[in-house]
């Protein structure tokens, strides 16, 4: 059996792949970090706990992922642990580049040293672009990365050390460049989730408004189920290289906030205020991804619209709350 082994398993991407990759009759193996609340710790894992094994590790601990790599000899690596919150990365900026971009040439070094024909995947973003848009309104596989965030700074760095390690030592090294992917597992501190969760909320009665940061900045939302099968086609190319994958639509805050509010029937102007709180130094404004490439040479294509994607999430919300 094929054995994977992934990082950041406990997060939106990491369980979802890990659904996937069962159904495919892998072994699957990942690293959790260690957290204080346990139950936390496998919270989105609890369908599939039993059949996978988990080791405790952190990409800045090198000796925990010798330990790791060389117990489990996976034969395909998924690197999508992260610091992922790119406001929180101005406030903990050194911390979220000895992870995104120390942890990620720490592994790179592991899998080199212990397996060096395994295949490597490794969680790029949308982010590293910043502002570049190319002149048809789009992020391309050769748009130049200008970050404006010390995550998309982090991820820039990573993003060459994978490039590095594919030409300089053969390594079946890729990039996957995915641009913002939700669910209903996304962390709610993150804007989908956020205005879904406090909109049911609002209907509820349960508070009464919603302070937002910028609602003019757009993006290009995919589902995170519709992407993890994206990951799994990449690090299964006969040939290492770089993908984005994005679904090529683009909306602001505002739209999405549009959507979710009529959905439940409420106009959202009468419920969202701005807090300068949530916004950030540098903001990104625009993102809308090429796919192209993956969608001819791979034959990947999402299953999800943005108004599906968001309806799943407003469905799972009115249920559990
Ligand atoms: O913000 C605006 C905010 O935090 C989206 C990560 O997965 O995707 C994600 O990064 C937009 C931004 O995602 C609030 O200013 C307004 O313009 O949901 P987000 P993100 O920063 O785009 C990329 C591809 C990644 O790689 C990252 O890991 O929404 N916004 N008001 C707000 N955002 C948040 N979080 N909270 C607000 O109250």
């Amino acid at each position: 059996m094929t054995k994977a082994l992934i990082t950041g398993i406990s997060g939106q991407d990491g369980s979802y792949l890990t659904e996937y990759l069962l159904e495919l009759g892998y072994d699957v193996y990942g690293i959790v970090r260690r957290h204080s609340v346990a139950e936390n710790q496998s919270a989105r894992l609890v369908d599939t706990n039993h059949k996978i094994k988990t080791f405790y590790g952190d990409l800045t601990d090198e000796l925990s992922l010798y330990r790791i790599v060389e117990e489990v000899k996976p034969d395909e690596v998924y690197n999508l642990a992260a610091m992922s919150h790119v406001r929180i990365s101005t406030d903990m900026p050194a911390f979220t580049i000895k992870t995104n971009s120390l942890g990620v040439l720490n592994m790179l070094e592991v899998v080199r040293t212990i397996v060096p024909n395994a295949k490597f995947y490794q969680a790029s973003s949308s982010e590293m672009f910043g502002n570049s848009i190319e002149p048809g309104g789009m992020q391309t596989l050769t748009t130049p990365m200008h970050p404006v965030s010390p995550y998309g700074c982090s991820k820039v760095l990573a993003y060459n050390l994978v490039r590095h390690y594919r030409n300089g030592f053969k390594m079946h090294a890729c990039n996957g460049i995915l641009f913002n992917h939700e669910s209903p597992r996304r962390g709610t501190n993150f804007v989908t989730n956020k205005v879904v969760k406090t909109a049911v909320q609002i209907k509820k009665g349960v508070v009464d408004q919603l302070e937002l940061g910028n609602m003019d900045s757009c993006r290009d939302w995919g589902h995170s189920y519709d992407y993890v099968r994206g990951m799994h086609k990449i690090i299964n190319h006969e040939v290492p290289d770089d993908f984005i994958i994005a679904t090529g639509d683009t909306y602001s805050v505002r739209d999405m906030c549009d959507h979710v509010f009529a959905r439940l029937d409420m106009d959202y102007k009468d419920y969202v205020v701005q807090n300068p709180k949530y916004m950030r130094p540098e903001e990104l404004k625009y993102l809308r991804g090429d796919s192209s490439k993956i969608r001819k040479t791979l034959g990947w294509e999402p299953t999800y619209t943005f108004a599906s994607m968001l309806d799943e999430m407003i469905e799972y919300w009115m249920e559990r709350l």
